[in-house]
């Protein structure tokens, strides 16, 4: 971290619209005049608004919307920090045009969501919850038999990624550690010899559909995936395939997917993210065996979170000294 606080940079207003690790506080208290919401998760637009007004940085999450009217209304706004790698939430191309920096968090959260993806495919190829709740609600009687309470190797099956960036990168790394074929989609192909390292083929979204054993979402939240997880293509899939998404919710059609849990179009779901967050025990998910819930978990270690934290200072810091944030968000 650089050393030097200037004078200029004490006068400086930024905004949390929560708190960060207290290191993280403590690193931006010693440079700048620092306000932290404190109340309701997500901050209530109308006092965003008015909160960005006098401030030159901002540090926010992914449930902020961070559209072009809070960036007009955050006039001396000059930097824009979120502890996150998606950025679908910041109008990126307001803020740019207004000469706005913005720094996100990839790479250090890569392992860690990878991680969740693997968890959440164990969990349902080998029935974790049900099998947990069958001896915690005193229904294990006698020793299951050959036939009973049966889950599904991921040995040998074919895994299908969608979104081969660094997280879908990073799931194919683990699945081939389990020994499964790997296809994937993405908008631009890999080169052949990134194939070739990963051991993985490169097919149709439809293809992707038709033949895997299990899906698994790794690709931005854009207008261009909004809802592309729909009725026909979740059709396209085996019955007994699994769908995967630590991604974001609405790049899959929620109702869609319910509908197709419920009737065996799909077999089940491990899902960390979902339309509209945080959702209830009452959500249809909540209710149904075959899926496995995280509340939106993919970067939650203590140590991803610390290095999170960390990035989101320096990148606010170097873009309000004029320098290049470690990571940042270009159109
Ligand atoms: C959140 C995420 O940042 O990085 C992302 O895009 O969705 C998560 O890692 C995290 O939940 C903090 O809100």
């Amino acid at each position: 971290m650089l050393k030097i606080v200037s004078y200029e940079q004490k006068q400086l207003k930024i905004l949390l619209t929560r708190k960060l690790h207290d290191f993280a506080i403590k690193e931006l208290r010693k440079r700048y005049d620092v306000e932290t919401h404190t109340g309701k998760i997500p901050m209530p637009r109308e006092l965003l608004v008015s909160k960005i007004r006098d401030k030159e940085g901002l540090i926010c999450y992914p449930y902020d919307t961070i559209d072009s009217d809070v960036i007009q209304a955050g006039r001396k706004l000059r930097a824009i920090s979120t502890f996150s790698v998606g950025y679908d939430h910041i109008d990126v191309k307001a803020a740019t045009r207004r000469g706005i920096v913005i720094g996100y968090t990839p790479e250090v959260l890569t392992r860690a969501t990878a991680d969740l993806t693997m968890a959440l495919m164990l969990a349902v190829f080998r029935r974790i919850l049900e099998g947990n709740d069958i001896v915690r609600k005193n229904k294990w009687r006698v020793i299951f038999g050959p036939y009973e309470f049966l889950g599904s190797d991921l040995y040998g099956k074919t895994l299908g990624i969608f979104g081969m960036g660094r997280i879908g990168k990073a799931v194919a790394k683990r699945a081939s550690g389990f020994e499964m074929k790997i296809l994937y989609h993405n908008r631009k192909r890999l080169a052949v010899q990134e194939e070739r390292k990963l051991d993985v083929k490169y097919v149709s979204l439809d293809e992707l559909f038709r033949k895997s054993d299990v899906i698994t979402i790794h690709s931005p939240y854009t207008r261009n995936t909004h809802g592309i997880v729909n009725l026909k293509l979740l059709k396209k899939m085996k019955k007994t395939a699994f769908l995967i998404n630590t991604a974001r919710g609405k790049i899959v059609n929620e109702k869609d997917l319910i509908y197709a849990l419920k009737k065996g179009i799909v077999a089940g779901a491990g899902l960390d993210v979902f339309w509209k967050e945080p959702i209830s025990g009452r959500h249809p998910f909540s209710k149904m065996k075959n899926v496995v819930i995280m509340p939106h978990s993919g970067s939650s270690t203590v140590e991803t979170r610390a290095e999170m934290a960390q990035i989101t200072v320096k990148n606010l810091v170097f873009a309000l000294l004029g320098k290049k944030p470690i990571y940042q968000v270009r159109i």
